[in-house]
């Protein structure tokens, strides 16, 4: 199911200086017309983590979905967990605006796992007795220095067999891989009706906001934080999702 969006045009005039991104008022309002347009394979990892949700959810546990946004993944979660008995689902962002409009969505949509929505910073907020956990793009946002103390409390609060589900821009070490991904991801935004000074003045704004990390990175991490089996389940360009299961 995709979410109501206005189109994204935050970006189609010039701006004389261009402010760090934040997810405010105006990014809500188009919210998921912007993700799906700069985010390639954005509803297929949507798709996926319904799937993997079915196949790792089990009875009484919860399920979290840290920087949830609008919920789209939630949704996707809330869906796979029908035939469940006795899960919850924990959907955070600490972003105001975000989680107001959730609400509504979430609201709109008859579900009869429980929902709770909470206005939070996943850095500080307690994970525990869970079966899924994904963070669907929300770890390139966070301090790069908390990132592997969140990984580790996401691994304390899994209950034997559960799993992470984790979705990142990646980038390369490797400059000539990096360049040329970097153009496919480029050209994607084009073909999806982005104009050039749009595609700059996001990257300008998204500048030392959203810190990526490399493929190895994020397995030296997953491991460090005591994921024994972790991989890349999807990829696309330099977006992929990882996932972790605790043994
Ligand atoms: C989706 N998962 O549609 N604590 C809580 N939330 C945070 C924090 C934090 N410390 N930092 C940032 N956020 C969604 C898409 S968007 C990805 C996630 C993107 C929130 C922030 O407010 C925003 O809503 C979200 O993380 C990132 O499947 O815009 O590229």
């Amino acid at each position: 199911m995709k979410l109501p969006s206005n189109k994204d045009t935050i970006y189609a005039q010039a701006h004389e200086a261009v402010g760090a991104f934040q997810f405010d008022e105006s990014v809500v309002a188009v919210f998921p017309d912007m993700i799906s347009r700069s985010v390639p394979g954005y509803q297929t990892i949507l798709t996926g983590i319904g799937e993997l949700t079915k196949l790792h959810a089990k009875p009484d546990t919860r399920l979290y979905d840290l920087g949830c946004s609008l919920g789209a993944a939630t949704l996707t979660m809330l869906r796979a967990t029908d035939d469940i008995s006795g899960c919850s689902i924990f959907a955070l962002d600490n972003s105001q605006a975000m989680i107001n409009r959730a609400q509504e969505y979430l609201h709109a949509f008859h579900h009869d796992t429980p929902v709770e929505l909470h206005c939070a910073d996943i850095c500080e907020f307690e994970i525990k007795n869970a079966s899924v956990v994904v963070i669907n793009f929300t770890l390139q946002f966070i301090d790069p220095q908390a990132r592997e103390a969140l990984l580790k409390r996401i691994y304390e609060g899994l209950v034997p067999g559960g799993v992470l589900i984790l979705s990142e821009k990646i980038h390369f070490d490797d400059e000539a891989l990096q360049k040329s991904i970097e153009h496919m991801h480029w050209q994607f935004k084009r073909a999806n009706g982005y104009s050039e000074l749009e595609i700059s003045q996001k990257r300008s704004s998204l500048e030392n906001v959203l810190i990526s990390d490399s493929e190895q990175e994020h397995l030296q991490r997953l491991k460090s934080a005591g994921f024994d089996s972790a991989g890349i389940w999807f990829q696309a360009y330099n977006f992929a999702s990882f996932l972790a299961i605790k043994s």
